[in-house]
């Protein structure tokens, strides 16, 4: 009888039971070798990191404050009252950190812009000095072979800007910014990301105010900024596209909920899908589609944003890819609602990573994956974001054992190959972070990096973590 291919063999317990009362012998790897996940020849393994985290140099060079700067030296508002003012100093060590990328053998880094260094009031007048800062960093990665993929806004919105995201002129003002940004660096840089996590500018900072500017308005005014947020990406496409030469790939960074199948049977993977259409309803689903889901104009009735003539057409404006932010899981079953799924609770007992928020279930990075692409079909996806905070501890010997972090990124390494395999368009991996930096409202207490950093000091140690991303990198595959 014929040997199973290995194919076979993958194909479940029941042809391995039938094989194995045949007394059939199964192929198997010779002694030492491994079976390995390996990722496609090409895929972009790179770092991310964002301007108000790491830059410090917050009044360098004709830098104008933003309401992340307003928000962290208001007593209260962040842990310790710390501030983004020094943060890595990367602004004035951006060479060391290439270096750092390099010793890792990442292909890219994903970086963003402070928009107040480069326009200090937001609008109007450029800084030429601080757009030069962007200038270097950028050549000094193109000289180590590192592409830049650029994020436009990462939060830090300029102080100047009247009324903030509250204002419909600031998606306006963004779009002129990222117009001219990327028309001053389209000529090196070919991937640009309008924002990042629609959900943390808006609501975390206008609705809970646990984020910059730290206001608690009402569900109404809440959309209306949700909808500004997301009319600026699409006038900000618009412009990226007028402004750069043709090939430059345009996306945004977006954290879209995702939403796993309890078990994975036809109809909660169905729910899973429509959870996630209809949970990401004012961001990703009105940018994909460009246009509100009915569902989410009616259950917001009278609260519902208020568009304008042409809006919807901008803020559908086709994006290159999409760029997903991959932490955590929420689960999702069929049930008879009208709607058709059901979102579990989170059992009290769920286990999670050092933030309380960064609970456990690393499918999520396949199912983000999966779910985005199936509804929308992207050219390309990217996973922006991914990694964990650790209680990370400087040994005396200068290392830090940070195996819990190893586990989180191995395991969702793991699951995103599923993605890879199965023939979704992803296309590169970033993880988060390059190095521990200014974790917005948790100061420097959650630390993410693959490198140490001590603020004091400023010194930078790889820490096992680094190591390990390193050996995946060079080995294009998960072990
Ligand atoms: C990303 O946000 C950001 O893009 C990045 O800047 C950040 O450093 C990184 O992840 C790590 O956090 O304290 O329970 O109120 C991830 C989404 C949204 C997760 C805000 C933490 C606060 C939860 N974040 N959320 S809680």
């Amino acid at each position: 009888m014929k040997n199973l291919t290995r194919r076979q063999f993958g194909k479940g317990a029941a042809a391995t039971a039938a094989a194995a009362c045949a007394g059939v012998s199964l192929p198997r790897l010779a002694w030492g070798e491994t079976a390995t996940l390996s990722y496609p020849r090409g895929f972009l393994w790179g770092c991310a990191t964002a301007a108000y985290q790491v830059e410090g140099g917050a009044k360098d060079d004709g830098r104008g404050p933003s309401i992340w700067d307003t928000f962290a030296h208001t007593p209260g508002k962040t842990f310790h009252g710390e501030t983004g003012d020094v943060a890595d100093d990367s602004y004035h060590l951006y060479k060391e950190d290439v270096q750092l990328m390099k010793a890792l053998g990442v292909s890219t880094y994903r970086m963003s812009i402070s928009w107040s260094r480069v326009i200090p009031d937001g609008a109007g007048q450029p800084n030429p000095k601080g757009l030069d800062y962007y200038n270097r960093v950028i050549d000094e990665l193109l000289a180590n072979n590192i592409t830049p993929y650029v994020t436009l806004f990462h939060w830090d919105l300029p102080q100047a800007l009247d009324g903030g995201w509250q204002n419909r002129a600031t998606a306006k003002s963004f779009a002129d910014y990222a117009g001219y940004v990327t028309k001053k660096l389209g000529d090196r840089v070919h991937h640009f990301m309008t924002t990042n996590e629609f959900v943390c500018f808006t609501d975390l900072g206008y609705r809970y105010g646990q984020f910059a500017p730290g206001l608690k308005l009402s569900d109404g005014e809440c959309n209306q900024i949700r909808h500004h947020a997301i009319l600026a990406h699409g006038l900000g496409v618009q412009a990226i596209r007028a402004n750069t030469p043709s090939g430059t790939q345009v996306g945004l960074a977006e954290n879209a909920v995702v939403f796993v199948p309890v078990i994975e049977t036809p109809e909660h993977v169905a729910a899973a899908r429509a959870a996630t259409r209809i949970g990401n309803a004012p961001f990703l689903t009105a940018v994909m589609e460009g246009k509100y889901p009915n569902e989410y104009l009616q259950h917001e009735g009278a609260n519902a944003p208020k568009v304008q003539e042409g809006d919807m057409k901008a803020i559908g404006s086709p994006v290159d890819f999409v760029g997903a932010n991959i932490y955590v899981p929420l689960y999702a079953r069929a049930d008879d609602s009208p709607q058709g799924f059901a979102v579990e609770p989170m059992p009290s007992s769920y286990p999670h990573m050092y933030s309380p928020w960064l609970t456990l279930g690393p499918e999520c990075i396949y199912w983000g994956v999966r779910n985005v692409c199936d509804l929308w079909k992207p050219k390309a996806i990217y996973i922006t974001e991914n990694g964990t905070s650790s209680d990370d501890v400087l040994t005396p010997a200068g290392r830090v054992e940070d195996v819990d972090r190893i586990m989180y990124l191995r395991d969702h390494l793991t699951h995103l190959h599923r993605a890879v395999k199965e023939g979704y368009p992803v296309q590169g991996y970033f993880l988060w972070s390059l190095m521990d930096n200014f974790e917005w409202a948790d100061g420097f207490s959650k630390r993410f990096g693959l490198h140490y950093v001590d603020f004091k000091t400023l010194k930078r140690t790889p820490k096992l973590s680094a190591e390990w991303y390193k050996d995946v990198i060079a080995k294009n595959a998960v072990v």
